[in-house]
């Protein structure tokens, strides 16, 4: 399976950390396509790359990706885009948020049936839903 994960790069790295936590559990169930997502070393070497070079590798990534996770709760311009391509594109969706003060799901995400949107608080129950996403695949 070739999984697409999308988590905030520009729109800010408070997540950073879990994102490559998230990833590292995907890896199990098969190719994560964008570890530099979660993983700020790789993440700096990207910076070698032109804008259009991102876009056009990410855009071939997400076409070849037979599901797309999306950790959605760092709000992401580059992440919003990309789950209205994978829409487009027919791609099963996963989005997961984690509620808090201050934050508010767009309902642009939170109001798709095409998503499944899912809320968790801890790691564990993120993987927990992953399992259930994935396993009914
Ligand atoms: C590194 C540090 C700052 O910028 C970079 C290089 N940029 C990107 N490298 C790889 N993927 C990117 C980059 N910018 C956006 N993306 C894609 O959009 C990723 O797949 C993320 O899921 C999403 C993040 O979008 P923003 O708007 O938060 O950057």
């Amino acid at each position: 399976m070739n999984i697409y994960f999308a988590g905030s790069i520009r729109g800010g790295r408070g997540d950073g950390e879990l994102y490559g936590e998230l990833i590292a559990f995907l890896s199990q169930y098969g190719s994560v396509l964008t570890e530099h997502v979660g993983n700020d070393v790789l993440l700096r070497a990207e910076k070698m790359l032109s804008e259009k070079e991102i876009f056009s590798r990410d855009m071939g990534w997400l076409a070849q990706a037979d599901v797309l996770v999306a950790e959605v709760t760092t709000p992401s311009l580059g992440v919003g885009y990309e789950l209205g391509i994978a829409q487009a594109m027919g791609k099963r969706v996963m989005c997961l948020f984690r509620p808090g003060p201050g934050r508010d799901l767009s309902a642009m995400v939170a109001g798709n049936n095409l998503f499944r949107v899912e809320c968790y608080q801890n790691i564990d129950e993120a993987c927990d839903l992953i399992d259930t996403f994935l396993a009914a695949n």
